[in-house]
């Protein structure tokens, strides 16, 4: 570990205990008192430096949660949040009288997903573990959660891309993780708002400024999306015949490519059969196929496409270089990275470290503050440096993790960061963001 980050990964350890909620961790003390998806992903990412029994028991904690079509939903819930604390509790998505895919889970839960960082997870806590005392520990957690993962791949494969295009059709933004991105300002002008109960914003009382959360248009636009998911009753054929916002999401889609090499190399190791093998490698090379039919050489980056519009979603945002996390021909990478690296993103000079905004500071929608419009988010740039290694580019990733770790260093486990002087943004104690200086702290397995 090097010297000038003494302190952090104890930090960091001190953060995720103190949003430790028994097995499995909430996203954050206040904002985000519940159990999320690609939250958990990353926190067992980072629990794994400390132990692989409690870092794959995030894993099935989450997985306890899954609904019988392999849906992972994108909020466990917490039984003792104060009630009020989140906007949409329990009570509001009534998943399992909804839908009996929902019924069976020990803790009520969301009916969106998120996402799929989770295969990637489980086999980090392996690596972490092999050729340790945990290393069996690890691999019994790998044979017990194999065909959960494989359950959630497969939902993503079919339920989510019944046209086969290897793309993950999303229903809401909260799906893609980065809710506000302009990324979805179109596909969201184009649903119109019906008849809303009056709701309060409790994250409105979290943050020191309102323009570090999404707007009351926006959020406007969430909530009835949610309306209508329950009207369909969260069964996919209706939403997909009925439901306004259908997007395939590039992002997702190729983090679902990533996550499905982990679970072959998960395969391997749990001894699955080789029909399994085979089919994950289908998904694959699907994948890689849908992801260079969306690439956009005026741009150059690849771009989202909305389904009701049929058209691509034409704005610059990280998700555009989606093409180095699901892995890519030499030749498209050397473009991506010439890219990524100019003014239009992490090599604008403005910046007060060399490290990629969510949004381009090019973009007439760029905003410096607003959540996923522009600042820098820890969690993604430990996805890019993950695939920069994957690809073999060392220099390039060892300077992505220092200049994060300094963005830390300086600003503590923040949410996000204005890309421009570095202020941390959003909640304090995030616990993925603690998660990933975990691991970026911790030797390379
Ligand atoms: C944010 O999303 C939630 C809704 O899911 C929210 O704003 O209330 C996003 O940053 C999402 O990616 C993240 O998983 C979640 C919890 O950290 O917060």
């Amino acid at each position: 570990m090097s010297d000038s980050f003494a302190g952090m990964f104890e930090e960091a350890v001190r953060v995720l205990r103190r949003n430790d909620m028994g097995g499995w961790t909430r996203a954050a003390p206040e904002l985000y008192p519940h159990q999320w998806s690609w939250d958990s992903a990353f926190i067992a990412i980072g629990l794994a430096r400390l132990g692989a029994r409690r870092a794959a028991s995030e894993l099935t904690t989450l997985l306890d949660g899954q609904w019988t079509t392999g849906k992972i939903p994108h909020i466990v819930f917490n039984p003792k949040a104060p009630p009020g604390s989140y906007l949409l509790g329990p009570e509001h998505w009534a998943s399992a009288s909804l839908s009996r895919s929902a019924s069976g889970t020990p803790r009520p839960t969301s009916a969106l997903c998120q996402p799929p960082v989770h295969a990637i997870a489980a086999l980090r806590i392996f690596e972490v573990a092999r050729g340790t005392a945990d290393e069996d520990e690890a691999r019994s957690f790998l044979s017990g959660g194999y065909a959960n993962l494989l359950a959630w791949h497969r939902y993503l494969a079919t339920a989510r891309d019944p046209e086969g295009s290897g793309l993950v059709t999303i229903y809401h933004p909260w799906e893609s993780g980065t809710d506000n991105s302009p990324r979805w300002d179109e596909a969201l002008a184009n649903v119109k708002v019906g008849e809303l109960s009056p709701y309060a914003r409790p994250d409105l009382g979290f943050v020191d400024e309102p323009s570090e959360r999404p707007t009351a248009e926006e959020y406007d636009r969430y909530l009835w999306l949610v309306d209508l998911l329950k009207r369909s009753r969260y069964d996919e054929g209706r939403i997909y015949r009925s439901h306004p916002f259908l997007v395939k999401d590039v992002l997702f889609s190729a983090i679902l490519v990533a996550a499905n090499e982990a679970l072959v190399e998960i395969s391997r190791i749990v001894g699955a059969r080789e029909r399994d093998v085979e089919m994950i490698g289908r998904w694959i090379e699907r994948g890689r196929r849908g992801l260079d039919a969306c690439y956009d050489g005026d741009l150059g980056l690849c771009l989202d496409r909305d389904l009701r519009s049929d058209e691509p979603l034409r704005v610059r945002t990280i998700a555009g270089f989606a093409p180095l996390i699901s892995g890519c021909t030499d030749t498209l990478r050397e473009k991506l990275l010439l890219l990524l690296y100019s003014g239009t993103f992490a090599g604008d000079d403005r910046l007060r470290w060399p490290l990629p905004p969510s949004t381009s500071p090019r973009e007439a929608r760029f905003h410096p503050r607003a959540y996923w419009r522009g600042p820098v988010w820890p969690v993604i740039s430990w996805l890019l440096w993950r695939s920069l290694k994957l690809a073999g580019e060392e220099g390039r990733a060892a300077d992505l993790r220092r200049s994060s770790l300094e963005q830390l260093a300086a600003g503590g486990f923040a949410e996000y960061f204005e890309p421009f002087t570095g202020e941390p943004l959003g909640s304090d104690d995030q616990s993925w963001t603690a998660a990933v200086a975990l691991d970026w702290l911790a030797p390379e397995p």
